[in-house]
């Protein structure tokens, strides 16, 4: 238990609160959870708060590990149970002597009763609201007792669906009702995520005491004159007094040439430093200034074929091109959470995104994840938790109605948050519910109402009313339309069509689109053993939800690819497949600007190890696919924007979505696949030289040139890319050897690193450095070779950098000839498992 002073000084406590005060009490820490198990035996062991009935059962060694092998099923039970959260507490003295006491809950997952001392102060049954219950009256001096007592959200869902059927959804997962409660949807299993019906106190428990008022929640409104050099700033304090009345203390601030808050990539994340003066309490705020919009214009744009309605976000006036990817919760263990959330979002950050989308199968986020996006730049597009499914109305909307208004009031505040959005994909489903008509008419009145609740609680933020939709306005007719609004495109993985389609749609906003891969042979090692290595393993599979993933998988691999020589070179391959599909959308999206003005892939992060579309994989690696988005997305990208393989000529556009116009000399080389040195007299139409400038904002699109040479390295500035003119099944890549020498410690931003030089005698491609077990990541990774251009590499260790003796040894490099060969691949090389055919001796490694 902590004593936490954030608001007032201990001082002023102890003197009675005599300047009005309000103090919290942390009750975060150790509790003790009690149930009983699969036979129906009594168990009891430590539980962390906030946290979850499965973290403490595997900490306690009650449960094996549920990502391990097919453990999953064997652990459903816990969710079948209900469970009871204590604590014994001894409250301090000014809390006692306080006139009001309440005890605060954020994120209680899902259905408890609180007691205080065998007295129930009431229930929760949402685990998206924040619960506030009257502690004063029971409260006493000594020990007191405080309990949660958590019925099974699984039985609770199928009651009611037994009352009154839960209306559809799509099968993603493993329990059919889990729409009729609100807790994450993914705890019922998705397609790429795991069933753990898990329970428990997973936010901050307090208890908040005051002697005259207790702050609730801070907002701000902002005003600006036309050149935003003035901003006219209100600062609203919802506050509940002592006696329980509420009331709104405003605070205006006029603020000469406000330094702005911008995305990443567009300029610094500025916050200003305020004192609020909230009935003569001093309160410090962070506050950043910024105006974001969504503009949605009706009409064709130059460039664009159709009419249709825009979709842009402006930041301080200015267009946004929105390169991001889609969030989901970070860990099926919710107690892993919070450490995690920093991490990938930095990587989301360093690979060049300036949103993220938290998805609505999932969860409104902790503050560390908002303040993270808010410090890093990312701009958030917030869903409403719903997700593939019809939701009643009722009393199941007016749980959501208080829900909404706590989560707009709650992260109104922070700069990063720039549209909120109805769901996930339920538009497109209402007509699939027994009774279309009621479905229909349920979904419109919880979009009326969330849209009501935003203007109010958020007035001038964006909203929309599900993901994806035709506008704003969206009247239902047909989501999912191209040229209007936001669109999910899954024509290419669910749909199995080739990679080039992807050209075929000209989204206004791509809001989802994704190609799975399998995670590392390391993440595979963590939930299977060598021999469960395969894809004919019930383990392996295990780890795999979507169904047809595989088939998926290895379909486009024999469209594009020679078969992988071994099972690892399958895991290498699947993610260079997967790096190659989404960096093909983009590319060709982005060349669409201003038609397309934002792409989110799907999907960011993984929540358990399992293979996925995610482009870092549990544990926070990244895959081939997000060392890719990093150059895909960077400011400025030299973008071929002609179907990849299926054609001999190629084009080239140039994006410069910086701040300042960018001039650098275009160099546009033919090789061959053996190594032959570009020819600086190649006919003109082929070798490219020359020097290109592109306004801000702007895409440069410099035409069509036809080639008949085997690939084409492309540079512009610091932006790299290639170009080849067949699939690569049909190339004739050479056995290059690839070496690793000079490897030596250095310092990274005043971190130990190691540094190390990467040379090839022939071209090599998606070249791939890793090191199995030490966290952290390559300066650059997954890239081309050529000979003659050797590469400057760093790796950063994450955590306490291994000795360097020890990451020689986990060092390890290969590359695409190596995994499939080609036409001109030498047959398999004997060595499985351990024994890796691309390992470090087989590339003649010195390092
Ligand atoms: C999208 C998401 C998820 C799903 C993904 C992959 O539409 O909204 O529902 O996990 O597709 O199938």
């Amino acid at each position: 238990m902590r004593i936490l002073a954030g608001i007032i000084m201990c001082a002023s406590l102890r003197a009675g609160f005599a300047v009005g005060g309000e103090v919290a009490v942390d009750l975060s820490g150790e509790w003790r959870l009690t149930g009983t198990d699969a036979a129906g035996a009594p168990i009891a062991c430590p539980a962390q708060v906030p946290g979850d009935v499965h973290s403490a059962l595997l900490a306690a060694g009650k449960i094996p590990d549920p990502f391990f092998g097919a453990n999953e099923t064997n652990v459903q039970w816990v969710g079948e149970r209900d469970w009871t959260f204590s604590l014994d507490f001894t409250p301090p003295p000014e809390v006692l002597s306080a006139p009001s006491a309440i005890l605060r809950l954020e994120d209680v997952d899902t259905f408890a009763t609180i007691f205080l001392n065998g007295v129930a102060l009431g229930s929760a049954s949402n685990r998206f609201r924040r619960w506030e219950f009257d502690a004063k009256p029971f409260l006493r001096p000594g020990t007191n007792r405080l309990e949660g007592v958590f019925k099974s959200a699984l039985r609770v869902a199928e009651a009611m669906s037994a009352a009154s059927p839960a209306p559809y959804r799509y099968p993603n997962g493993t329990v059919p009702a889990i729409n009729l409660v609100r807790k994450p949807q993914c705890h019922g299993g998705w397609d790429w995520g795991i069933t753990q019906m898990t329970a428990g106190f997973c936010g901050d428990v307090k208890l908040i005491a005051c002697d005259d008022f207790r702050v609730d929640y801070i907002t701000y409104e902002q005003r600006f004159n036309a050149d935003l050099s003035h901003c006219d700033l209100v600062a609203l304090a919802e506050i509940t007094g002592a006696d329980g009345s509420r009331g709104v203390v405003t605070n205006s601030f006029s603020i000469a040439k406000p330094r702005l808050w911008w995305p990443n990539g567009m300029g610094g994340q500025n916050f200003h430093e305020l004192a609020l003066d909230v009935k003569g309490r001093k309160i410090p705020v962070r506050v950043a200034i910024r105006k974001v919009e969504l503009v949605n214009e009706e009409g064709a744009i130059p460039g664009g074929e159709e009419d249709g309605l825009s979709f842009e976000f402006r930041v301080n006036g200015r267009p946004v091109f929105v390169r991001g990817a889609n969030w989901i919760p970070c860990d099926a263990f919710e107690s892993r959470q919070e450490a995690k959330l920093r991490g990938l979002l930095e990587s989301a950050a360093a690979a060049n995104m300036n949103m993220v989308r938290v998805w609505g199968g999932g969860q409104y986020e902790r503050e560390a994840f908002y303040d993270a996006c808010d410090e890093l730049g990312l701009l958030v597009w917030q869903d409403f938790m719903f997700a593939c499914a019809n939701y009643p109305d009722g009393d199941f909307l007016e749980n959501v109605r208080a829900e909404a208004a706590h989560q707009i009031r709650r992260l109104q505040r922070h700069p990063s948050v720039a549209l909120w959005c109805g769901d996930n994909e339920c538009r497109a489903i209402w007509h699939r519910a027994s009774d279309a008509g009621a479905a229909l008419r349920a979904y419109r009145e919880r979009i009326d109402m969330l849209r009501a609740l935003v203007a109010r609680h958020a007035p001038g933020c964006a909203f929309c009313p599900g993901s994806p939709c035709n506008g704003p306005r969206d009247d239902m007719d047909g989501p999912n339309h191209p040229h209007r609004g936001d669109i999910h495109y899954w024509g290419v993985w669910h749909g199995g069509q080739p990679f080039r389609s992807f050209g075929e749609v000209t989204p206004r906003f791509c809001s989802e689109f994704g190609f799975q891969s399998y995670p590392s042979r390391e993440v595979c090692l963590s939930f299977c053993r060598p021999e469960d290595m395969s894809l004919a393993s019930p383990i392996f599979n295990h780890h795999q939800k979507n169904a047809g993933g595989n088939k998926r998988i290895r379909d486009t691999m024999h469209r594009y690819f020679s078969d992988p020589v071994d099972f690892d070179a399958l895991l290498y391959l699947s993610q260079v497949q997967q790096a190659l599909a989404i960096k093909t959308a983009v590319e060709l999206w982005r060349s669409r600007s201003p038609v397309c003005r934002g792409v989110l892939y799907w999907q960011l992060n993984d929540n358990w190890p399992v293979a996925s579309w995610s482009s870092l994989e549990y544990g926070g690696k990244w895959k081939h696919l997000h060392y890719h988005a990093r150059r895909f997305y960077s400011n400025v990208a030299v973008l071929p924007t002609e179907n990849p393989w299926n054609e001999r000529r190629y084009a080239l556009a140039v994006a410069n979505d910086g701040p300042a116009d960018v001039t650098a000399e275009l160099v546009v080389e033919p090789w061959s696949f053996d190594g032959t040195a570009p020819r600086a007299d190649a006919p003109s139409d082929q070798y490219l030289k020359e020097t290109v400038t592109v306004a801000a904002g702007q895409v440069k699109r410099l035409g069509h040139r036809w080639g008949d040479h085997g690939f084409y390295a492309i540079r512009f500035g610091d932006a790299e890319n290639v170009w080849f003119s067949a699939p690569f099944k049909e190339c004739p890549l050479a056995p290059a050897n690839v070496r690793v020498d000079g490897l030596h410690e250095t310092a990274e931003g005043g971190r130990r690193a190691f540094e190390m030089t990467v040379s090839t005698d022939r071209p090599a491609f998606f070249v791939w450095l890793s090191a199995a077990g030490v966290p952290g990541e390559f300066s650059d990774n997954s890239f081309t070779m050529l000979p003659g251009r050797p590469r400057r590499i760093t790796f950063v260790p994450r955590d306490a950098a291994p000795s360097l003796a020890a990451f020689r040894a986990a060092l390890d490099v290969t590359h695409l000839q190596r995994n499939c060969g080609g036409p001109a691949a030498p047959s398999a090389p004997a060595g499985k498992g351990g024994e890796r055919s691309q390992g470090l001796k087989a590339l003649g490694l010195d390092v």
